[in-house]
């Protein structure tokens, strides 16, 4: 398969760069954390993104060397973003669950962390809801552990999965971030509204903090943020863009 080379190639001559997308907080009206999103820079094709690799990548189990190339790059970017006076904000990175999977998988983010001299406290990794539930028992043990170390888990795209709120309650997670598509109709839309209102007071009353994705407009914002999300993400506010961007977006906000 010319699409399994090309991914093994560009494992081994590292063909991948992370992108940065901010999640704003609403209370400090700050970014206080910033979400790393890989994308495969193929020679002669541009920027491949992850939708079009990653489903290819966990079905092959190519996805845990590309999970571990991601939070090593995540460390360093971190790393090297504390020793130039960029020390405001946390990273997130998305892990599929078949990297939670692989045995060594916590070993070697505890050993990135240590290498770099990171504070866990300042990672959260975001796994999204469908593939949690699959292997559910295990999953949760490794999440535990994350968690243990001071690692924050978010659990990403809430809404797209089976939504069970007997797991939503039994999950070890900090965070949760209610997919777009519940956002994208509220306008035009009045019970679409009240279905976000409902999982937003939902994941309140359960203790979570709250992440809202796909903000795209200013009265989106302010719907969000008058409910009392803790955190938006979107386009309006920050699209995802390389390091040297983001740092250029930090220092103009
Ligand atoms: O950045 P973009 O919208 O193209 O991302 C598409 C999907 O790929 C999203 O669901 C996102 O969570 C996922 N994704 C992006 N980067 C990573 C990564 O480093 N690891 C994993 N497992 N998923 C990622
Ligand atoms: O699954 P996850 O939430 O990690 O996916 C992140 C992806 O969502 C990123 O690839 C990013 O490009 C995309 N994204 C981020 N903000 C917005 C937005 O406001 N609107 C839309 N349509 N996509 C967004
Ligand atoms: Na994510
Ligand atoms: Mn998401």
């Amino acid at each position: 398969l010319k699409l399994e080379r090309d991914l093994r190639q560009a494992i081994k001559d590292e063909e991948f760069e992370l992108f940065y997308q901010p999640l704003f907080d609403l209370e400090k009206n700050k970014v206080k954390t910033v979400e790393a999103l890989i994308r495969w820079k193929k020679p002669g094709a541009g920027y491949v993104s992850p939708a079009e690799f990653l489903p290819f990548a966990e079905k092959t189990g190519l996805i845990t060397e590309i999970g571990r190339w991601v939070f090593k790059e995540a460390c360093r970017q971190k790393k090297q973003w504390l020793a130039r006076g960029y020390n405001g904000f946390s990273i997130a990175i998305n892990i599929s669950a078949k990297e939670l999977d692989d045995a060594k998988f916590f070993d070697s983010l505890v050993k990135e962390i240590n290498n770099n001299n990171l504070d866990s406290s300042n990672l959260e990794v975001e796994i999204t809801e469908s593939d949690v539930m699959e292997n559910m028992d295990e999953n949760i043990k490794v999440l535990k552990e994350l968690r243990e170390l001071g690692v924050k888990v978010s659990l990403d795209d809430f809404g797209t999965g089976y939504s069970s709120l007997t797991y939503l309650r039994k999950m070890p997670i900090d965070n949760i971030k209610i997919d777009r598509s519940f956002i994208a109709n509220i306008l035009s839309d009045g019970k679409e509204k009240r279905i976000l209102s409902s999982i937003i007071e939902l994941s309140r009353v359960i203790g979570l903090n709250i992440t809202v994705e796909g903000i795209e407009n200013e009265a989106q914002l302010e719907f969000v943020r008058d409910k009392g999300c803790d955190r938006a993400q979107g386009y309006l506010l920050a699209r995802p863009a390389p390091a040297e961007e983001l740092e250029n977006y930090l220092e103009g906000n």
